[in-house]
């Protein structure tokens, strides 16, 4: 064992049988995310990245141990494992956990590794998900996060039904944010894997539209793994388990030819497709609150136009004769749903209307959100500069009252505009114009 001295140097032993377990120490850095670095790195050296994802214990956290061993050269004969994820005996990870192994390029890869592990999501309920994909999207977006992705491993269990609803949530979002071109980085990663011919794999991610990249076959990628090398060795499993190596030994091979020859996806290409979305999406929301807000108020100007029609001699005779008539109007209120933080809205006071909501993650900084370019604002009727904005927790709600009104009051409500006098009859027309031609009052 006398190659792994160094590595066992910067380790803990946590099982002395067979084989003997070492848990690596590394160096923990928070920006945002966990990273976890092996060794140091070198600028002339090249990189590349992995992300793994998948449902909940389909065995990312122990493929990354695996691909660590693989990196360093660990062999069954060896009969020594190495744990790089941290407390590992069956817990679920929690949060993206970057690693990065420097130090060992030249021994059975020619690069360096990062490997981004997530936590299981893909449950669009639950609000892990939403996190998960939030700090997705903070590693790739921050300057000293994710520079690029080779490869993006759709990691599941080799058994009757691996395609799940979650993982096809799990693809969408991946497509979501990297766009079309990503299903050539992406590969099916199938753990708990005898290594017998893929078919039922390939059944189920075709019947998922699930695409991913093309062997030389012109037939998806898919890789197989057991990854049970830290299970102790007797004299019944050690058969078993010396075949669990060959496979993952197999399986590794493939992965990193895979790695070799695929292209990166660069930051800039997932920023400015994930930031284009939002925007249209939030300008698209911002729009059909609009909509909804001028047909409740064409149907203010109907009611009134009724009102006075039924009640007219009334109105001529009591000057102090009520209708009662409807009323739509904004509100700025903290959400009342009590969504968590980062889904804050933005909205502009000056339109009284949601610039970007749900979902605001920049409204702590309107400046940064994604319906701002060049620092206006490309969602709301009057395009407001940024700094109009308001970043607290607060949205745009559209309520309706019921008012008691004399015809004087509805006189002043809709008020002459030109110095040509009009009947108020004849303002309503005019409204209703001004609405069907989209000019909206606040
Ligand atoms: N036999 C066998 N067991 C595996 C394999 N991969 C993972 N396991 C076991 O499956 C369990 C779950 O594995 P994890 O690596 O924690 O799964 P995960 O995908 O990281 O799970 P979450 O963090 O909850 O998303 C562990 O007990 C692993 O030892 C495999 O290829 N073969
Ligand atoms: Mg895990
Ligand atoms: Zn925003
Ligand atoms: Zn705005
Ligand atoms: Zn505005």
């Amino acid at each position: 064992m006398a190659q792994f001295e160094d590595i066992i140097s910067k380790s803990d032993q946590v099982d002395s049988g067979s084989p003997s377990v070492y848990q690596l120490r590394t160096k923990k850095q928070k920006s945002g995310s966990l990273t976890l670095t092996v060794g140091e790195k070198q600028e002339t050296k090249p990189n590349k990245t992995i992300l793994l994802v998948g449902e909940t214990a389909t065995g990312k956290s122990t493929l990354v141990n695996a691909l660590f061993n693989y990196a360093v050269g660990v062999k069954f004969g060896d009969d020594v494992w190495f744990q790089l994820v941290e407390d590992q005996t069956g817990s679920q990870t929690s949060d993206v956990i970057v690693y990065q192994i420097f130090g060992f390029e030249d021994q059975t890869l020619p690069f360096s590794l990062t490997i981004i592990d997530t936590p299981a999501f893909g449950d669009t309920q639950d609000p892990d998900h939403i996190r998960t994909n939030q700090r997705l999207m903070e590693l790739f977006q921050s300057a000293d996060g994710i520079q690029e992705v080779h490869a993006v491993g759709l990691v599941m269990k080799d058994e009757e039904n691996p395609v799940t609803d979650r993982l096809k949530n799990i693809y969408d979002f991946i497509k979501s944010q990297f766009g079309k071109d990503v299903k050539k980085n992406i590969i099916a990663l199938m753990t708990n894997s005898q290594g017998k011919p893929p078919r039922k794999v390939l059944q189920a991610l075709e019947a998922a539209n699930i695409k991913c990249a093309k062997n030389e076959k012109n037939q998806p990628c898919i890789i197989q793994f057991d990854n049970c090398q830290d299970e102790e060795r007797t004299e019944e499993s050690e058969l078993s388990i010396e075949n669990a190596w060959k496979v993952t030994e197999r399986g590794m091979k493939q992965f990193i030819a895979f790695l070799e020859k695929s292209p990166p996806l660069q930051p800039e290409v997932i920023l400015e497709h994930h930031k284009e979305r939002i925007r249209l999406t939030a300008c698209i929301q911002n729009l059909l609150e609009r909509i909804r807000f001028t047909e409740l108020k064409m149907r203010d100007v109907e009611r009134t136009q009724e009102a006075l029609r039924i009640n007219n001699q009334k109105m001529k005779r009591d000057k102090s004769f009520n209708v009662s008539i409807p009323e739509a109007y904004k509100d700025l209120q903290p959400p009342r749903d009590g969504r968590c933080s980062y889904e804050t809205s933005l909205c502009c006071p000056v339109c009284k209307e949601n610039c970007h909501y749900p979902g605001c993650t920049k409204a702590l900084n309107p400046e940064q959100c994604e319906v701002m370019i060049d620092g206006k604002c490309t969602s709301c009727t009057n395009k407001c500069p940024a700094s109009d904005h308001v970043k607290q927790n607060r949205q745009c709600v559209i309520r309706t009252n019921k008012v008691e009104k004399t015809k004087e009051a509805l006189k002043k409500q809709y008020k002459q505009e030109s110095r040509q006098k009009m009947k108020l009859s004849e303002r309503l027309e005019k409204e209703k114009t001004k609405l069907k031609e989209g000019k909206i009052d606040k």
